[in-house]
């Protein structure tokens, strides 16, 4: 099995070739850090207690409606899509918990699961909802949505699906249901714009009564696709509305990609802090659209401005600031293990920058509208080559100083390749 392939001796013989050259880094920047009168194992302790779930879906090779190009050793079942999470949180040491998608994730044996899971010491994140797709048997189609579909038989098929993932969510552990739904239309006045909202409220907050009294509904809005028109919860402001009209325990969740190119992610995500009702995040990176390209690969200050903004709301001691942070990632053209490490890094390294920030002194330039030097208090942040700490972070909890290095050398692509003989119809990752 996965948790005695890489093995805990193998990344301290890795690390043991690295650690010297480590801690001479580490010094020269903890000396330059605190001329800045920042103490460098403050930094460190904060970015090795850093946590973001791995997307269950995420492990196994995304595609485009085009094409998609497996590569040898995929994952065929949930469990064996744990084993690959288990690789990624020995080598990294950031990633414990795994979220799960329904149906995609469908398993008769949920105390199976739970016992493989604790057997690799993974926990389980937000459950995730699938009405945007008909699963063979199903009795109504969600050609025409699910939660606002004008026929009541759908929307409680769709309902009692996300019961169904809650369910399964409180025997392993999970505490929080991520809803997200494709409903919309293509065309203009194919639906009714304010009826479909309706609905949509009405839908989720049978939905909400449902949660169990320390979970969290972690609501998802996207501006388009598969509905090219009007997408029901298209935007934050659906999104916060519908939060505040069910309850205490609805929040918004922000997946990256789910925005108009240009849009200023940060700002909402300030104004959901202010409002709070900030749940989680959906990681990820796009050029175009919704490309769930990896996380820090095309936009890295974008990354450091949302963290910033996280950041700043504990500087400002913001109450109950409790976030579930997950990728949600398409790996077409690499080996998903590896970017999905290389993308729990980059939370960690925007995380590690923004906590550089001096705040006292952006304050003041703030104060003085002093433009110039306000956004070079943040440049010099994001420009701080931050790797030494988040190597640190990662050896002294055990994981390993080179992930990547660690994970190549080991071989475990290759011996999943022998173990696990392709699979052809494996559906999950391509949304
Ligand atoms: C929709 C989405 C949502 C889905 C996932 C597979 O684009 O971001 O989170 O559950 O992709
Ligand atoms: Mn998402
Ligand atoms: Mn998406």
């Amino acid at each position: 099995p996965a948790a005695t392939f890489i093995q805990a001796r193998a990344i301290e013989q890795a690390n043991a070739r690295l650690q010297a050259d480590l801690e001479q880094d580490y010094q020269r920047l903890g000396e330059l850090l605190t001329r800045n009168g920042i103490e460098i194992d403050s930094v460190t302790n904060a970015v090795a207690a850093f946590e973001v779930a791995i997307p269950s879906w995420g492990v196994g090779t995304g595609g485009t409606r085009f094409a998609r190009f497996p590569q040898p050793g995929e994952p065929r079942s949930v469990f064996e899509k744990l084993e690959d999470c288990s690789v990624i949180q020995r080598l990294t040491g950031a990633t414990p918990r795994v979220s799960l998608h329904f149906p995609w994730d469908q398993t008769g044996d949920i105390a199976g699961l739970k016992a493989c899971a604790d057997e690799l010491k993974l926990g389980f994140d937000a459950v995730n909802s699938n009405t945007f797709q008909d699963r063979p048997g199903q009795t109504q189609s969600y050609k025409f949505g699910s939660l606002t579909h004008t026929d009541p038989a759908v929307r409680e098929q769709a309902i009692a699906h996300n019961i169904e993932c809650i369910k399964i969510g409180a025997q392993l552990g999970s505490k929080a249901l991520t809803l997200w739904i494709g409903d919309g239309a293509n065309f203009p006045g194919q639906q009714n714009l304010a009826r479909a909202y309706e609905r949509y409220l009405e839908s989720a907050a049978k939905i909400y009564a449902a949660l169990p009294s320390d979970w969290r509904l972690l609501i998802e809005h996207k501006m388009y696709e598969p509905a090219f028109y009007a997408t029901v919860i298209q935007d934050w402001g659906s999104s916060l509305m519908a939060a505040q009209t069910l309850g205490p325990k609805a929040f918004c969740l922000v997946d990256l990609g789910h925005h108009a190119p240009n849009v200023n992610i940060e700002m909402i995500v300030s104004r959901l802090v202010h409002a709070r009702r900030l749940g989680g995040f959906h990681f990820n990176d796009s050029k175009y659209g919704d490309d769930d390209l990896d996380a820090g690969s095309i936009d890295p200050y974008r990354l450091f401005l949302i963290f910033n903004e996280l950041v700043d709301a504990q500087w400002r001691k913001t109450p109950d600031l409790a976030l579930a942070h997950m990728l949600d990632q398409s790996h077409n053209v690499t080996d998903p293990v590896e970017s999905l490490m290389s993308s729990a890094i980059e939370l960690q390294r925007a995380y590690a920058q923004s906590l550089l920030v001096d705040r006292r002194t952006l304050d003041e330039y703030q104060q003085d509208n002093d433009a110039l030097m306000a956004s070079h208090t943040l440049k010099r942040a994001f420009t701080t080559d931050v790797q030494p700490i988040l190597a640190m972070a990662r050896m002294r909890r055990g994981a390993a100083i080179d992930p990547i290095g660690t994970y190549r050398s080991s071989g475990y692509r290759a011996a999943c390749a022998a173990r696990r003989p392709a699979n052809l119809s494996f559906g999950g990752g391509i949304v």
